[in-house]
């Protein structure tokens, strides 16, 4: 239904033998209605004079002051993606492989660190007498702790080693390990043939220079839209959508929109989810998500992860959103589908995306962790330089050759999503940011106790690092 004000301005345009484009028109829809008779009147007048007869995006564009300024760079690259590379091995072999692949590249992460230089394969220290210290690296493949003292297995291609740790600080460090974490440690012999551990080192973020973009470009990070679910809030998320086309300083710098996974909700995700949807298939709810983003002004580039709601393989690393369930995302020529994990560099800036799925097995088995802080938990990903280093728990891990969830390169942006609760934070000069969601709180969410902050747009302005928000929630106590 058109409004009023609308109806009128576009009467008194075509009266005067104007034609009106229809880009024109839909920046016309999100105009102050209060304003339009005097914007429509002007552009009138002006183009009279002029005697060109037909309304477009330029002349609104131009009259409104949003004309995209072409000095703001909107470079891109995509670094990594999973979707090209995927393999599946199979059984048994398959995840041979595929450990093999995370020892060998963690091992070479981890070959800056001088200690590196005197590691030894496992077997090898198994069969020496030695006085002195030595280094050994691996997988953990279990820890326990009972009475005063942890014990910790920790496997190589050369064989498995267990240690003690006596100390009560390093307990701690031990105690946060996750299982299939890749580690060196320090050890000696003790006196009962056993092996005390005597340091635990990570692979760890090293001291890093930054890159920054050399023009005020932002990105906005967004994640979670569950298009599709009833409690998607898409008042909310168009409203913020009408924004990045508004007159706003901010909005008029935007060239980046990354969407971080669960940008549908899926369809037999879990039990008796058809009552909670209001669009029954995926075809339906992606094709909502294609609209939505059509309104987005084609200099911002969008660029879209899948989640464990989306459609496509369930286990890491995912490829992008399969083209057969949405074709028109594909081929708009603003959009770059992208699977999980995946780093893509805006200007120059590099950022590491990531849905999250690990996170629900992490903040389970480690201690001090929490949903309430994803932040932490993404600390403790950068330094096992592993995405999702725990397997056989409720993360799907596919057995590929190589390992695609180790993180090669230390990104300048981490963004993760998945656990709906909006957060920034510093690691390393590494700038975290946890995109929160665009859904309100589900029953089960409720029942479990969690609060999301839905509703949160987070955006950097990729020259200075300075962090804004929009905050699109009614409900005063949703803050960031
Ligand atoms: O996940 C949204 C959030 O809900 C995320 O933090 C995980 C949590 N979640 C989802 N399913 C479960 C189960 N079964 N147990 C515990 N926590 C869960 P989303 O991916 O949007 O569904
Ligand atoms: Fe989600
Ligand atoms: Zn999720």
């Amino acid at each position: 239904m058109l409004r009023k004000e609308l109806t009128f301005a576009l009467n008194y345009a075509l009266n005067k033998g104007f034609q009106i484009h229809p880009d024109a028109f839909r920046i016309l829809e999100n105009v102050d209605v209060k304003k339009l008779e005097k914007i429509i009147k002007e552009i009138v007048r002006e183009k009279t004079r002029k005697r060109l007869f037909l309304i477009n995006q330029d002349d609104l564009e131009t009259y409104l002051g949003i004309k995209e300024d072409q000095t703001i760079r909107n470079d891109h690259k995509i670094l990594a993606d999973p979707t090209m590379k995927i393999t599946t091995g199979e059984g048994v072999d398959g995840y041979n492989a595929l450990f093999s692949s995370r020892f060998n590249k963690l091992k070479k992460i981890i070959s800056d660190r001088p200690e590196s230089r005197m590691i030894k394969p496992i077997s090898s220290v198994k069969s020496i007498k030695s006085e002195d210290d030595v280094y050994v690296c691996g997988l953990v493949t279990s820890r326990s702790s009972e009475r005063n003292i942890t014990k910790m297995v920790l496997e190589d291609p050369s064989g498995s080693l267990e240690g003690i740790v006596f100390d009560k600080d390093l307990q701690n460090v031990a105690g946060t390990l996750l299982s299939d974490q890749f580690v060196m440690i320090r050890v000696s012999m003790g006196k009962n043939a056993g092996f005390i551990i005597k340091d635990i080192i990570l692979p760890d973020i090293p001291d890093q220079s930054v890159n920054r973009s050399e023009t005020e470009a932002f990105a906005v990070f967004i994640s979670d839209l569950h298009i599709g679910s009833r409690y998607f809030m898409e008042k909310e998320f168009s409203e913020f959508i009408d924004w990045l086309s508004s007159p706003d300083p901010v909005a008029r710098k935007v060239r980046f929109v990354l969407i971080g996974g669960d940008v549908v909700d899926g369809v037999g995700i879990y039990p008796n989810q058809d009552k909670e949807l209001v669009f029954l298939t995926v075809q339906e709810q992606l094709k909502k998500l294609e609209d939505l983003l059509g309104k987005i002004p084609k200099h911002v580039k969008i660029f879209i992860m899948p989640g464990n709601h989306d459609p496509g393989r369930r286990a890491l690393p995912q490829p992008a959103i399969p083209k057969k369930y949405n074709s028109g995302l594909w081929e708009c020529e603003n959009i770059f589908m992208v699977g999980n994990p995946a780093m893509v560099s805006l200007n120059g800036v590099r950022v590491l995306m990531f849905h999250g799925q690990s996170i629900d097995d992490i903040v389970k088995t480690t201690p001090g962790l929490s949903y309430d802080s994803p932040a932490d938990v993404m600390k403790h990903l950068l330094r096992a330089r592993h995405l999702s280093p725990i397997y056989g728990s409720q993360t799907p891990i596919a057995p590929e050759l190589e390992d695609l969830m180790v993180i090669d390169e230390p990104p300048d942006i981490f963004h993760v999503g998945h656990v709906h609760r909006a957060q920034l934070d510093m690691y390393k000069g590494i700038l975290l940011i946890n995109s929160g969601s665009w859904q309100k709180q589900t029953p089960f969410q409720a029942s479990v106790g969690m609060t999301p902050n839905p509703g949160i747009a987070l955006m950097v302005n990729l020259k200075t690092f300075q962090v804004f928000h929009e905050n699109y929630n009614d409900n005063l106590d949703n803050v960031l």
